[in-house]
């Protein structure tokens, strides 16, 4: 199997992200994580990592509002310009209720504009590494277009809470969203999100569109992030209306629950047929999992793998969220193993 990666993610290296209550945290979402899964599919003798072509920004701009990405372009520089006192990180304290949205001048209000959150910080290399992150996913995506039965970007930062034009959730560009997007000039597609997170992002962006079937299982968001999408009666708008599904689960979900409910996930993904299929492949569904109430297990995202790789749609696989270092090696090996 293809495995789209670039060293450009460690240049995304953030000090910090801050927690609900105001607590300064190292940041989760970090280098070591792309380590920890590149050593174990080093042991394999079916994983080819490679270097993504760089597709240019067209194919992003096709996804995200362009005033959004040159915001991630030039924040940086317009950052050390300021007079901020502590610059090791752009992160604003304000933030646009999308109610009332008026798109300021300033950095900080564009930043507030942009920014969901606290945990998307913005640091000298975050632009770079996104944009190496888009194109594994999109390198990932013209393998499969090519012929092959799967491919994997193996990419950070992660994507799918990221929207058209927003950033949160360690997330900047939405590489399964660009992804699929693509691939949907060639067929109808579906994205499966089975990070443990609503993908949000992913949400938006497809939310009018009949021709990409999205579907999120995730944790509860009346109890976790995102907290303001992610339930069950959110289902597309107008055309889009009936092709994107949220599938809310307790906390505490074992094995054999969330393997219910996948299975009707991929009920849905059988009937919409499509040419493609996208994973956004979270791990921190695992039950150890630092941010992640999820409990299931390597066997049981094995079982992910095997019922998902039983549709027989030729499919990228999209990293995305994950925590548990330790785990995370062997947990993707046990997703993509069986697609091998
Ligand atoms: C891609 C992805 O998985 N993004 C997840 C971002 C989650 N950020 C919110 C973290 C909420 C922290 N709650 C603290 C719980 C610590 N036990
Ligand atoms: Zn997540």
């Amino acid at each position: 199997m293809k495995v789209y990666y670039s060293e450009a993610h460690r240049k995304h290296a953030p000090p910090f992200e801050v927690f609900d209550g105001g607590l300064r945290v190292p940041y989760l979402e970090n280098p070591d994580r792309m380590d920890r899964i590149l050593n174990a599919l080093r042991g394999t003798d079916w994983a080819e990592v490679t270097e993504p072509t760089d597709f240019g920004l067209d194919h992003i701009y096709a996804v995200h509002d362009k005033d959004y990405v040159d915001f991630l372009a030039s924040s940086w520089t317009e950052w050390l310009a300021t007079d901020s006192q502590d610059k090791s990180a752009l992160l604003p304290a304000t933030f646009a209720l999308r109610r009332h949205p008026q798109k300021p001048a300033s950095l900080l209000g564009r930043a507030g504009y942009y920014m969901m959150d606290l945990s998307a910080c913005i640091v000298e290399g975050t632009y770079q590494a996104a944009l190496a992150a888009a194109n594994c996913s999109l390198s990932a995506a013209q393998t499969v277009a090519g012929g092959e039965r799967s491919a994997f970007a193996l990419c950070r930062p992660p994507g799918h809470h990221a929207g058209k034009d927003y950033a949160g959730g360690y997330c900047f560009i939405n590489n399964a969203s660009v992804a699929a997007n693509w691939l949907s000039s060639e067929g109808k597609v579906t994205v499966l999100d089975i990070d443990y997170h609503c993908g949000n992002g992913t949400q938006d962006i497809f939310y009018e569109r009949e021709d990409v079937l999205t579907i999120s299982i995730h944790a509860d968001p009346n109890f976790e992030y995102p907290h303001f999408a992610g339930y069950a009666d959110e289902r597309g708008k107008g055309k889009g209306l009936g092709f994107h599904h949220n599938f809310p689960l307790p906390a505490g979900t074992d094995d054999a629950a969330y393997l219910n409910t996948l299975d009707r996930a991929l009920e849905l993904i059988r009937n919409f047929k499509p040419g493609y299929l996208v994973v956004s492949a979270g791990m921190d569904i695992y039950a150890d999992d630092p941010l992640g109430k999820i409990k299931v297990t390597t066997d049981g995202i094995k079982g992910i793998g095997k019922r998902v790789a039983s549709l027989a749609v030729p499919t990228v696989i999209v990293m995305e969220g994950g925590y548990n270092n330790d785990a995370l090696g062997r947990n993707v090996i046990g997703l993509l193993g069986e697609f091998k």
